[in-house]
């Protein structure tokens, strides 16, 4: 079989998202991603959004969730090219997620739950859509984390979440994620979570795993995202809590950059 172009290009033209993560947390570097809701595309504040993003330097967005009640993607992504050049990666909740205009997705494995159609299933069905997309595909473990309340993804996708204080289960998870060779890690607590997931489980996922760690749910507050990027999050990802406080974009923001600040970084 003939290698196909994008095989034959060096694995960072291939790769650049990854590959962008993996230099940004091998060099200490944090990044600050913004979860859009497709549901509010058509608003005047999803555009507001986006343009706040680009002056605060948003370093990605993800798209999507586990239910999506308006089959918009195209037109998401189209209206954040129109304001951004931010990179848009898609995060999907099933194979009908897919949406080629985007720069990437999020090829999740829900690895803290048992549920086959998760871990697998979806995968399968869309491996042939994917394969055509040009697409990155960004092959990630998918950790949903208990926050005190039954959350939509755990609900949708019908798995049990971690417990919220068993770190260990989590980090023995994240361990056998990328021994099968995931890419990412993704530590979620559900979009609203009412307590985000702990410094301690986020440090001792750290400790075991050598993959870019990605932490969301429930961040809300300036404290909660840099409790998250001290323990050991490289990437922090928040949805609702700037939906509710549109001040919180540039707080956070500046939060993440501080701690960018090499004088910062070596006193960490
Ligand atoms: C949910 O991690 C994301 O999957 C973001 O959660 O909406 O609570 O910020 P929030």
């Amino acid at each position: 079989m003939q290698p196909s172009s994008n095989q034959q290009r060096p694995a960072h033209t291939r790769h650049p998202l990854l590959t962008t993560l993996c230099d940004r947390k091998e060099t200490g570097q944090k990044s600050f991603v913004v979860l859009l809701d497709p549901d509010k595309v058509g608003q005047d504040s999803f555009k507001d959004l986006l343009i706040r993003s680009v002056e605060n330097r948003v370093d990605f967005f993800f798209v999507g969730g586990s239910l999506i009640t308006n089959f918009v993607l195209r037109e998401v992504i189209e209206t954040i090219r129109e304001y951004t050049n931010i990179p848009t990666i898609l995060f999907p909740g099933n194979s009908l997620h897919i949406e080629p205009t985007a720069d990437a997705i999020l090829l999740l494995s829900l690895i803290s739950g048992r549920n086959p159609e998760f871990l697998i299933g979806q995968h399968v069905i869309a491996a042939p859509i994917l394969k055509q997309s040009g697409l990155e595909i960004l092959p990630t473990g998918y950790m949903l984390i208990d926050s005190g309340v039954q959350t939509t993804v755990s609900y949708i996708s019908n798995t049990t979440p971690i417990p919220y204080d068993k770190p260990s289960v989590a980090a023995c998870t994240a361990m056998a994620g990328e021994m099968l060779g995931l890419k990412l890690i993704y530590m979620d607590a559900g979009s609203g979570a009412r307590r985000p997931i702990s410094p301690e489980m986020i440090g001792a996922v750290r400790k075991c795993v050598d993959t870019p760690i990605i932490v969301g749910g429930g961040i809300n507050s300036v404290e909660k995202a840099q409790a998250a990027l001290r323990a050991g999050a490289d990437v922090i990802v928040v949805g609702n809590g700037i939906e509710k406080d549109p001040e919180l974009l540039p707080e956070i923001a500046s939060a993440v950059q501080a701690l960018n600040q090499p004088a910062l970084r070596s006193a960490q």
